[in-house]
């Protein structure tokens, strides 16, 4: 696929996709999400690639979110479509067996809001700003943010920024746990760049069980979950990485960890 919306480049093990429409605040068409799925499938199948990093080109925007104007004379099968789009976009990111950051340069509001949380990591740059903004169109957040934003933030503050559409600043959404950290604008670059390093740099089995224990565990009961984490320590115990991690340890040198 030729990609026309979306930069798609890899280096140092670290796959970097830039949705790119500036001139709309990168809002998401079904084009831009197919590019970026065509992108994660990628990503997935690279076993050099070891993190996945999404962000927005320009200055402004990691995403506005759906494509507003798109919405025009919307009947219910467009919306159907426009839904299980999100839908799937969202899951992609989150059951990707690869750690993926967020890294929000600008506004992300509604829809891209919504796909950022469904990143395992978001990392802001200080003068971004963040919204579940629907409601300002009538509309509800439909692609997972009701659900993804009350398990990161309480039912209470999630009903607030859901029921008045209101958008924060990146430090307000990071007291709220809605980012992980907010950099200064001329550090964002390189802070994005220094955890997507440290991240590849780690056990990608680990990794992988360990996303998925987090994921799938806050969904069932305690017990189930933690049975469900036994057999994933059984897995990642049976890799040789662990072996080099040990070896490494006790040679008080890094470890270079092979998938294995
Ligand atoms: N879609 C399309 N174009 C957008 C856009 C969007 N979401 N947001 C901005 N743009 C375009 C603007 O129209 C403008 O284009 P031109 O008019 O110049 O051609 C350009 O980007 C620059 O925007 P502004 O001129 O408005 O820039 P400002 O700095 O003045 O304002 C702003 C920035 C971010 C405050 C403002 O652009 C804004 O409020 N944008 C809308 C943000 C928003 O409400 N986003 C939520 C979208 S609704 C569904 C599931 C999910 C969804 C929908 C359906 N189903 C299950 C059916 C998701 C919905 C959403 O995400």
């Amino acid at each position: 696929m030729e990609f026309k919306l979306v930069i798609y480049e890899k280096s140092e093990r670290i796959a970097t996709i830039t949705l790119n429409r500036p001139e709309a605040l990168n809002a998401f068409s079904k084009e831009v999400v197919e590019e970026v799925l065509h992108a994660l499938d990628d990503a997935k199948n690279d076993e050099n690639v070891r993190v996945v990093v999404l962000t927005g080109a320009g200055q402004k925007a990691f995403s506005a979110g759906a494509d507003i104007k798109a919405m025009i004379g919307m009947n219910a099968l467009k919306a159907r479509e426009l839904s299980l789009m999100g839908e799937k976009l969202c899951l992609a990111l989150e059951n990707l067996e690869k750690p993926v950051i967020a890294a929000l340069n600008g506004y992300a509001l509604g829809g891209g809001l919504e796909v950022a949380m469904s990143c395992d990591l978001r990392i802001a740059s200080e003068n971004s700003r963040m919204g579940q903004t629907e409601i300002n169109i009538g509309l509800i957040p439909g692609w997972g943010g009701t659900q993804r934003l009350t398990r990161l933030v309480g039912r209470g503050k999630a009903k607030e920024l859901v029921l008045t559409g209101k958008i924060i600043d990146a430090k307000v959404a990071e007291q709220l746990g809605i980012v992980n950290m907010t950099v200064p604008a001329d550090k964002f670059t390189e802070t994005v760049r220094q955890l997507a390093l440290e991240l590849a740099a780690k056990a990608p089995v680990a990794l992988r069980v360990s996303k998925a224990l987090i994921n799938k565990g806050a969904d069932i009961s305690l017990d189930s979950a933690l049975a469900l984490e036994r057999e994933g320590f059984g897995v990642v115990a049976s890799t040789e990485d662990l072996q080099e991690g040990v070896r490494a340890f006790s040679e008080k040198r890094k470890p270079v960890f092979k998938g294995k």
